[in-house]
């Protein structure tokens, strides 16, 4: 049972659109935060700006809504101020990896103690689907009408590569995996990371033909492939180079966190 009431509910409706995979997030969170078995009243949600940022201001607990962007900045000095807050960062691929990029690697390098739960629609959402640093080659967003032509980020690979003490990637199809790893990323101390491919019918559907939710899915399960029994031989990296996106835990460890170097 989770400690306290999880959904603000005299904030309903959500803002979200139908189909949007942040109903999913909230939903495997709550679940996850209830198994943890964590005390809603030792919680501070930080967030910056978009769809997925809003989320947090549903949730029945301490919450900063900060600029966009920002969100780690902030996560960072409150952590340092308040050592005994579990504090959790929600953020969408933008804000973290776009203007938010520089805060999100140097996070993962001093391995501060916080989650950080990023809703990686591969667009901008909230401001009407432009391109992102995850979106996929050829998709055509409101700022890439021919396709898109740029590489996109591997979050979770930066992610390790930065020092992060715990990376995951899950799809919001694969609920349990998902909410495991938010449950193992809460409770680890260190930079954890859980990544979720989501859709956003809206924004990135409707301009690639697959509006339908059930489309935006498919979607999502033919983008991308588990990482278990990965073995770099022709196979997967026939399928990296074809932009298919690996899911699974990708590292856990336990480097010393942020100001707890010298006990
Ligand atoms: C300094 C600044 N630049 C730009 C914006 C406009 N803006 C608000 S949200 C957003 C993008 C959000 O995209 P993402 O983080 O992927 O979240 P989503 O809405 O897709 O969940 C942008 C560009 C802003 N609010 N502040």
């Amino acid at each position: 049972m989770i400690k306290g009431q999880f959904y603000r509910r005299d904030m309903f409706p959500m803002i979200f659109c139908p189909g949007c995979g942040i109903f999913t997030v909230l939903e495997c969170l709550k679940e996850a935060l209830s198994q943890a078995s964590i005390d809603m009243e030792k919680v501070a949600f930080v967030s910056g700006i978009g769809c997925s940022s809003r989320a947090p201001g549903y949730i029945m607990a301490d919450s900063l809504h900060t600029t966009h962007g920002r969100a780690l900045a902030f996560a960072t000095g409150l952590k340092l101020a308040s050592p005994d807050l579990k504090v959790i960062v929600m953020s969408g691929d933008g804000d973290l990896a776009a203007i938010g990029g520089n805060h999100f690697i140097h996070s993962c390098r001093r391995n501060i103690d916080l989650l950080t739960i990023c809703v990686n629609n591969f667009v901008y959402g909230m401001t009407g689907g432009q391109l992102s640093p995850t979106t996929p080659v050829g998709c055509v967003t409101a700022t890439s009408p021919y396709g898109n032509e740029e590489h996109p980020f591997d979050l979770s690979a930066l992610a390790c590569a930065g020092g992060a003490n715990f990376v995951a990637r899950w799809t919001v199809r694969q609920r349990k995996e998902l909410t495991d790893s938010m449950v193992r990323g809460v409770k680890k101390k260190g930079f954890s990371f859980v990544e979720v491919l989501s859709p956003c019918p809206t924004q990135l559907g409707r301009r690639n033909d697959m509006v339908e939710v059930k489309k935006n899915l498919d979607w999502l399960d033919s983008l991308t492939f588990s990482k278990d029994g990965f073995e770099f031989k022709d196979r997967e990296i026939e399928l990296l180079a074809s932009g298919r996106i690996p899911t699974g835990v990708f590292c856990e460890r336990d480097k010393a966190p942020y100001g707890e170097m010298s006990k």
